[in-house]
């Protein structure tokens, strides 16, 4: 029986079983920046192919834009070309009566499963992390991680250091505002990245471009979800979370080849 009061327990055993987790994730294989749909896709294919994965994720909270759903209507649309996910993740579906390429997904189903997918697929994902620079090495130019700082330190405005969490690979897949590129592209100006933003909507080739356009930025550093239309100046597609899906797919496939390369 321990002796110890109940409150002596409790702070001891988080700071100690979380102490040993972060220790052992800083020098992983590949760090997920944003625990979104095209995070939480590339985080379950990528940690499956038994790669040791870490999500950051400065909310408190998984989905990203999930919740919202389309103007906080509950329901979200995804084609068909994403049938094949919805399945490997078991997000159940109902295809639109007489438009048959378009399913529709309850957002709190989507965003749960996802996240369990992830999860149990052996991904780490740690909340309330706030990713806010690149570990940067030279001859050859690439990036090997990340330097991770509690969100609840950002929102104060206080000057505290980082910890760093070196990786074989990166991605930025913090959506709309592609945070780590946009660091990268202000702090590493010889890695030539400009990041424009996206455009206006036009969602048909949106899905079609996020998609083609996903993949590795820089050595060490890869795009997927929204992050890759503010990347390369891409419409914005709105509620239509296909190019979402293919495109976390996509980049965990193009990390495990380069990584085994
Ligand atoms: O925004 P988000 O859902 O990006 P996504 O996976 O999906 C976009 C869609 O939700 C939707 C859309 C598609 O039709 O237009 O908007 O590309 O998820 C990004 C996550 O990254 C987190 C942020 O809180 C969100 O949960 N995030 C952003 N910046 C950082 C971050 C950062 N610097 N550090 C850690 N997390």
């Amino acid at each position: 029986m321990n002796k110890l009061p109940l409150e002596s327990r409790i702070t001891k055993y988080i700071v100690e079983y979380s102490a040993r987790e972060i220790s052992n994730l800083s020098n992983i294989d590949v760090v997920v920046v944003g625990a979104g749909p095209a995070g939480l896709t590339a985080a379950k294919y990528l940690a499956e192919r038994g790669l040791a994965v870490a999500v950051f994720e400065r909310r408190l909270s998984f989905g990203g834009g999930i919740g919202g759903g389309g103007m906080l209507f509950h329901k979200l649309v995804v084609s068909r070309d994403a049938e094949k996910i919805l399945r490997d993740f078991k997000i159940r579906y109902e295809p639109v009566r007489g438009d048959e390429n378009l399913l529709v997904v309850d957002t709190a189903e989507f965003m749960a499963k996802l996240a369990t997918g992830a999860v149990e697929a052996g991904a780490k994902v740690l909340f309330g992390v706030h990713v806010d620079d690149v570990i940067l090495r030279e001859s050859p130019t690439r990036i090997t991680g990340v330097a991770i700082q509690w969100s609840a330190v950002i929102m104060s405005g206080l000057h505290v250091d980082p910890l760093f969490i070196y990786s074989r690979a990166v991605i930025d897949a913090t959506g709309h505002d592609a945070e780590v590129l946009s660091v990268a592209s202000r702090k590493i100006p010889e890695l030539n990245i400009v990041v424009p933003g996206e455009k206006s909507a036009y969602a048909e080739l949106s899905e079609k471009l996020v998609v083609e356009k996903t993949g590795r930025v820089v050595p060490g550093l890869y795009v997927a979800g929204m992050a890759v239309a503010a990347l390369y100046g891409l419409p914005r597609m709105g509620p239509i979370f296909s190019s979402m899906l293919l495109s976390g797919k996509k980049v965990a496939d193009i990390i495990v080849e380069d990584l085994s390369s």
